[in-house]
């Protein structure tokens, strides 16, 4: 049962309760219908809160008893509300007896405790802990936990909760039971039980300071082959927490568990990180190089919350940004340390931190950027949500991000770290804000970061605006830097931010210039950080000698969007030339982007499409490089997505960008072929499969040449990707050449997509991808089989299940979010579909319903005759019956 429809939650109106708990005793009678929770709370006055009664959240409960230090309560003590119940009472310490009846095999949500493949798991975050048992579900009341569990010996030999194990034991009727204790006070958010049929690698490690803890991975038996790197990947995030912010694991026991039904990727449950299964498993026949990748990082993001996060949690849940946007950078510079630590040369190791980073702004650009220009835009630290579980987004995590990383940036690492280790000694173990954590920023760099905080109460993509003028005479360039950030939904008034601009100067032989500003003594590095504050600020670089190229937000080390006239030649400059890889990466981006945006408005327009014969030297230029690493070619090569040029063009029209794309990759499959072939050849890796981003980057790059070459056609593309198909020694190969064959009408196609599903039918991680390609599938030619019939009819295949997240994800989410052209298709046919899926979804579990709806958020960028019919199934889904108070506020702000 949710309740409160439609009101919105005030950040403003925060208040800390009149009662706190320091400690809880949960006992679970496990079982599949009728589970009973028992629950002894000892709540105790706040003494810095208003007087009020005791606060209990509750969401389908039934309630068994509740006794008010050992007796009934009194007529009139205990009120029903609309979230739960009331106690009023005077003393400052109570002792309360709850017991509660739920029925874990009825919920279908995902949230609070649920059966998955007859097992048992909990997810808590944000307020699943309320639909458990009576609580004062706030991650402002900390509390210490003991948990013991009671469930059938035969179905479920595993029983794990939080924290350090105290006794197991057996009972009567086949039932066995463990105790469980907690030693840190923690937030109910991140309450977790497992009760499952599993299997553990375990490894037993020392933390820097020489304790000796228990590391495990629980997964399903038939799992145990897969969960290597998951250990790995764990025990590298351990070690770098200790080198890098001096963070040791705080318990004697860290376990990791896989299940088949979650709704995210993972959840930092205290000891007890409970993950999605593709997060966790993978080896090299099931999982791609991505998939290593992923899992390396979820990992490591999960391990890194228990100080960001768990130690240090949030006051209140607008202040989410606070463990995600920081636990996201932490994760990112990990994944970044990882790759260049397995590279050979300092320039690989530069080569390869850029590919970590160009991954990272794909991301922002393909879907925080489109968050932040639709009707969802909010500040990365909210001022109002009508269901918190929305509010779990890309603006919340990449952005928030994006801010720890300016911090980084205008104070050092040295000064970051600082700041962190400030952050610790005053708040570990409390809830706190994103205040408190800037503050402890400013306080140990001596640092005004006032104007800094706008970032967290401003929405919107900022527009950062460059001009340059070179004076010959004085030998000077003055660059003015100009900011402005649209309007957005209820916050129509922006001020300038402090933003960091790292700039460098390219001389015309290609060799950045030193920079001296004026009034400097000395010239200094080459790439200079200017602290943006105002609404425009000009710097003046003197001992210029020839009008130099700027080369602008190197790393990109803000979250804007970069205005700048810059002509093709000079983008093909930069891309030849910029020693920052990250924006040479970005000018070739920026170079296709004109490009695929020029053929759009030709193929609008009916008339023919010429790729511009420059464009095709630069890219080749790229492309025959053999000294540059092959996974940052590939990144450069690599077009930019849809979701993110859609965002570029006005009005946004699926159908000729799509045109556009295939015309161009065609365009450069052909005139580059002799290239393509070359460098496929060339980049075969020998010997057996290894997670490494050397062979990675070059299994990436073999795979993009395969699909350029896939792109134009003809015999010798389908015949390499067949025999990549058949020979392939791993799934990133295997699955480099489905893909590639996908995008052709050979006959060859349907026997790889035939063959692929019959090896893989059992494998529930691998059909994801069988079914996430197909989805995505483009049409390369007019009498191709259309994606939504195909999606419908895979819906029947017995693997999918609507009631399965990664399923959902992989079809529905691949052909709504990944597939614009065929979605959007002219017949309005793709809404309709979607308007049923969402209603549907929506019935059982409101999270995932919720996701889908966000597919038709930006609704409002495309041409007008689009829009018209999104309102139609936009409308027709607002009024649907027992709609979710998620999927209500998304509707809700579409249409607002
Ligand atoms: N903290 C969880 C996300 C919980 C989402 C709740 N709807 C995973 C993470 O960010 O690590
Ligand atoms: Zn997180």
């Amino acid at each position: 049962m949710r309740t409160q429809q439609g009101t919105p939650v005030r950040r403003e109106a925060y208040q800390p309760l009149a009662y706190g708990v320091e400690t809880v005793d949960l006992d679970f009678l496990l079982d599949p219908k009728a589970t009973q929770v028992s629950s002894r709370l000892v709540c105790v006055r706040n003494p810095d809160a208003p007087a009020g009664p005791i606060v209990l959240f509750g969401e389908g409960l039934e309630l068994l008893s509740l006794h008010i230090d050992g007796a009934e309560p009194a007529a009139g003590q205990l009120r029903k509300t609309d979230s739960g119940l009331e106690l009023d009472v005077s003393a400052e310490r109570v002792v309360l007896d709850i017991v509660t009846r739920i029925d874990p095999s009825a919920n279908l949500t995902l949230s609070g405790l649920y059966q998955s493949r007859g097992g048992y798991y909990t997810q808590c975050e944000a307020e699943g802990f309320r639909s458990i048992t009576y609580f004062p579900d706030r991650p402002d009341i900390m509390a210490r936990y003991t948990v013991r569990l009671e469930a059938d010996a035969a179905a479920c030999p595993v029983l794990l909760s939080n924290g350090n194990l105290l006794e197991t034991g057996n009972l009567p009727n086949g039932r066995h039971f463990a105790r469980w204790e907690d030693p840190f006070p923690k937030p109910s958010y991140l309450f977790a039980l497992v009760a499952a049929d599993l299997k553990a690698l375990e490894r037993k490690v020392d933390t820097a300071s020489g304790r000796e803890v228990l590391l495990q991975v629980w997964v399903e038996e038939r799992d145990l082959d897969r969960v290597g790197h998951a250990m790995d990947s764990l025990i590298h995030s351990m070690r770098w927490d200790e080198e890098v912010f001096g963070l040791e694991l705080d318990l004697d026991r860290f376990m990791i568990v896989a299940v088949s039904d979650f709704n995210m990727g993972a959840m930092e449950n205290k000891g007890l990180n409970i993950f999605n299964t593709k997060y966790v498993l993978a080896n090299p026949e099931t999982g791609t190089d991505l998939d290593f990748e992923n899992v390396e990082s979820v990992v490591a993001h999960e391990y890194f919350h228990n100080w960001t996060g768990n130690r240090v949690t949030c006051r209140d849940w607008f202040q989410l940004t606070l463990k995600e946007g920081l636990t996201v950078f932490r994760d990112q510079q990990f994944t970044a340390d990882m790759m260049a630590r397995a590279s050979d040369s300092p320039d690989a190791a530069a080569s390869a931190r850029a590919v970590t980073r160009i991954a990272n702004v794909r991301g922002l650009r393909g879907g925080q950027f489109p968050e932040d220009a639709g009707p969802m835009a909010h500040p990365i630290r909210p001022d109002s949500y009508q269901e918190i579980n929305n509010f779990y987004t890309a603006t919340v995590y990449q952005k928030g991000a994006e801010v720890i990383r300016m911090l980084h940036t205008l104070l050092g690492r040295e000064g970051f770290r600082n700041g962190m280790d400030l952050y610790f000694s005053y708040h570990d173990g409390q809830a706190v804000t994103c205040d408190d954590f800037v503050g402890c920023m400013a306080e140990a760099n001596g640092a005004d970061l006032d104007r800094f905080m706008r970032w967290y109460s401003q929405a919107g993509t900022p527009r950062l605006k460059a001009e340059g003028v070179y004076d010959p005479a004085g030998r000077s360039y003055s660059l003015t830097l100009s900011q402005s950030t649209p309007a957005t939904p209820g916050q129509a008034d922006k001020l300038p931010l402090h933003i960091p601009v790292a700039v460098g100067l390219i001389g015309a032989d290609g060799v950045d210039l030193p920079l001296q500003l004026e009034g400097e003594a000395h010239a200094g590095d080459s790439t200079r950080v200017l602290e943006l504050k105002d609404a425009s600020q000009t710097w003046r670089f003197t001992g210029i000698d020839a009008e130099p190229v700027p080369s602008l937000l190197r790393g990109y080390s803000a979250p804007v969007i970069l205005d700048v006239v810059e002509d093709d030649a000079r983008l093909a400059f930069r891309m030849a030339h910029d020693s920052d890889p990250f924006n040479r990466w970005d000018a070739a981006q920026r170079y296709m982007e004109r490009v695929a945006l020029a053929l759009a408005a030709e193929a609008a327009a009916g008339r023919p499409m010429e790729v511009p014969q420059a464009f095709g030297h630069a890219f080749r230029a790229l492309l025959v490089n053999a000294s540059l690493d092959p996974a940052f070619v590939a990144e450069t090569l690599a077009l930019p997505s849809e979701a993110y040029l859609l965002e570029r063009m006005q009005p946004a029209d699926p159908a000729p960008l799509r045109a556009a794309l295939i015309h161009l990759s065609r365009e450069l499959g052909q005139a580059l072929q002799g290239d393509f072939l070359a460098r496929y050849m060339d980049l075969e890796v020998d010997g057996e499969y290894r997670y490494h981003p050397a062979d990675a980057g070059k299994r990436a790059l073999r795979n993009l040449c395969l699909r350029y070459m896939m792109a134009w056609g003809g015999p010798t593309a389908v015949q390499l990707a067949s025999l990549q198909f058949k020979t392939a020694g791993n799934m990133t190969e295997r699955y480099g050449a489905l893909a590639a064959l996908v995008q052709s009408d050979a006959p060859e196609r349907l026997e790889a997509l035939e063959a692929f599903h019959e090896r893989y039918k059992d494998d529930a991680l691998v059909l994801d991808k069988w079914f996430l390609l197909q989805a995505c599938a483009w049409r390369w030619s007019a009498d191709a089989p259309a994606t939504l019939e195909r999606v419908r009819a895979l819906m029947d295949n017995p693997a999918f299940s609507l009631s399965n997240p990664n399923k959902v994800y992989s079809l529905l989410g691949g052909y709504f979010k990944a597939n614009a052209a065929e979605f959007h298709r002219e017949d309005g046919a793709g809404y309709a579909f979607w308007a049923e899926q969402v209603v549907a979804l929506d019935r059982n579990n409101p999270q995932v319903a919720s996701r889908m709806a966000r597919a038709l958020e930006g609704w409002r960028k495309f041409t007008p005759a689009i829009q018209a019919r999104i309102r139609v199934v936009l409308e027709q889904v607002a009024g649907a019956e027992g709609l979710s108070p998620d999927v209500t506020e998304i509707i809700g702000k579409a249409l607002a």
